[in-house]
């Protein structure tokens, strides 16, 4: 019985044990503090190598293939994925003549009339977000007009019988297709559409895209919470898993953030009964550490134990949203999650302590969170444990070309990928973490791609309630 109990306990031992020790409350262990100057400087020096790495090996292209050193598109033509996504990186790290370079080169060579479908989500997060939040760091107007361009041709995607938008849009002919999609592609639109809507005076791409966004919102179950799956054109749901991962994740961020940016109190008044869902039947309390679960939407009974690497982003809603002490104990979890193989995989079952998908594609959200919480708490913990996350990151991603993605973050087989939000967010995060005087946090609010978007219609007391609530 003794012996079989002390089998029991190893194993128990084995699986609950990080392959290397964090302290109990997530902590960045016993290290030294972090020096915030020095490690700035790494980020930097890092993040030139990955933008040198693309600019040899892909430039002009969407992305760096960073094994075979090849460039990676992801349609027919080249959209600039990278120099897009990258362009506001430069920019607050002071790159100037990297950044004029990028610029010149999306005003040159970027070509939205194109005979090409694209995704509507991620052309939204990537490409819209990047060309706005360009054009406010730097005042060039070629951007706002290749974002006013683009949105113009992504508007038909909205012309559905219930106004959730298409997947897919053909950026020359308008024709749509892609009628299964997610409340994550529904519902993050609104921060780019409107900053574009307020920006140009032209209101219906702020109206087009919260329609969306409250039609995902109206079609919550009774207990609050929306599914993972559902159809444009009838409004049914086709999944009914809820979660804050992929497919849903940035639906959350967006209900908050975009009463934050536009201090629209309708997003406001979503928020709070979407948030307290969340709380009640996704959070997850397993030994005194919280998780974020899976559950049916309907019934609010547990599905699956499954958090990952995109799943991270959601300390940093806490925090933003006011929930600091919720959010700390969340990121505690993450950092755990991360530190059993010394970089995270996409999804982990947190009761079995098993990993059920185990690759790693640069992502950014732990990051995210990490600073978020410096900013809120300015707990030194939080630099100390971005020091972790960055020195892991390259010592396990760098290759002499930039950064791959892992195949396995047990094995730590690379894979040929270098997605841009790794210029975009990645790197900006991290930058950000160590240099947070780069960018004015209160001032800005960024899109779920890390591209700041600033409030600069705020005239007088109008909007009063936006600017409390991104100084919140
Ligand atoms: C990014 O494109 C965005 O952050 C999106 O919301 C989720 N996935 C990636 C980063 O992991």
């Amino acid at each position: 019985m003794i012996r079989m109990l002390r089998t029991s306990a190893l194993i128990f031992l084995m699986l609950a044990a990080p392959v290397r020790a964090a302290t109990s409350s997530g902590g960045a262990s016993a290290a030294q503090p972090a020096d915030p100057a020095q490690m700035a400087a790494e980020v930097k020096t890092e993040f030139l190598h990955a933008w040198t790495g693309y600019k040899r090996y892909a430039w002009g292209h969407d992305d760096l293939a960073p094994l075979s050193r090849k460039p990676h598109d992801w349609y027919a033509k080249s959209l600039l994925m990278s120099p897009v996504d990258a362009l506001d990186t430069l920019v607050l790290m002071g790159e100037n003549k990297e950044a004029d370079a990028a610029r010149d080169l999306i005003a040159a060579k970027l070509d939205f009339d194109q005979d090409i479908y694209v995704k509507n989500f991620e052309v939204t997060i990537r490409l819209l977000g990047g060309l706005l939040s360009g054009y406010q760091l730097t005042g060039d107007e070629r951007l706002l007009h290749k974002a006013e361009d683009l949105a113009t041709r992504l508007l038909p995607v909205f012309d559905s019988p219930t106004g959730l938008p298409y997947v897919e849009v053909n950026l020359r002919t308008g024709k749509t297709r892609g009628t299964q999609t997610n409340p994550a592609e529904t519902g993050t639109l609104l921060l780019e559409f409107g900053t574009l809507a307020r920006v140009t005076g032209k209101p219906v791409f702020y109206d087009k895209a919260k329609r969306a966004l409250v039609e995902t919102w109206q079609r919550r179950s009774a207990i609050g919470l929306v599914g993972s799956g559902l159809d444009v054109e009838t409004g049914k749901w086709l999944d009914t898993e809820s979660h804050i991962s992929g497919g849903i994740d940035s639906y959350y961020e967006y209900l908050w953030k975009c009463w934050r940016l536009f201090g629209d109190e309708d997003c406001l008044a979503m928020w709070q009964p979407s948030i307290a869902a969340a709380n009640r039947y996704l959070a997850d309390d397993v030994g005194g550490s919280l998780w974020y679960g899976y559950a049916d939407m309907h019934s609010g009974k547990r599905t699956h134990a499954y958090y990952g690497a995109l799943d991270a982003f959601f300390p940093g809603l806490l925090a933003v949203s006011g929930d600091v002490p919720r959010a700390a104990r969340l990121q505690d979890s993450s950092f755990r999650m991360w530190n059993m193989h010394g970089i995270e995989p996409e999804v982990l079952d947190y009761r079995a302590s098993k990993i059920i998908s185990p690759g790693y594609a640069l992502r950014p959200e732990i990051v995210e969170s990490t600073y978020y919480l410096s900013h809120y708490t300015r707990d030194p913990k939080y630099l100390a444990m971005g020091r972790t996350l960055f020195r892991d990151f390259v010592r396990y991603c760098r290759t002499d070309a930039g950064y791959a993605a892992l195949a396995n973050v047990v094995t730590k087989q690379k894979k040929d990928r270098m997605e841009s939000f790794v210029l975009a967010e990645t790197f900006k995060y991290y930058y950000l973490l160590f240099a947070p005087s780069a960018l004015d946090f209160d001032a800005v609010t960024f899109n779920t791609e890390a591209h700041p978007l600033r409030a600069t219609w705020l005239r007088g007391t109008e909007t009063k309630a936006a600017g409390d609530a991104q100084s919140r």
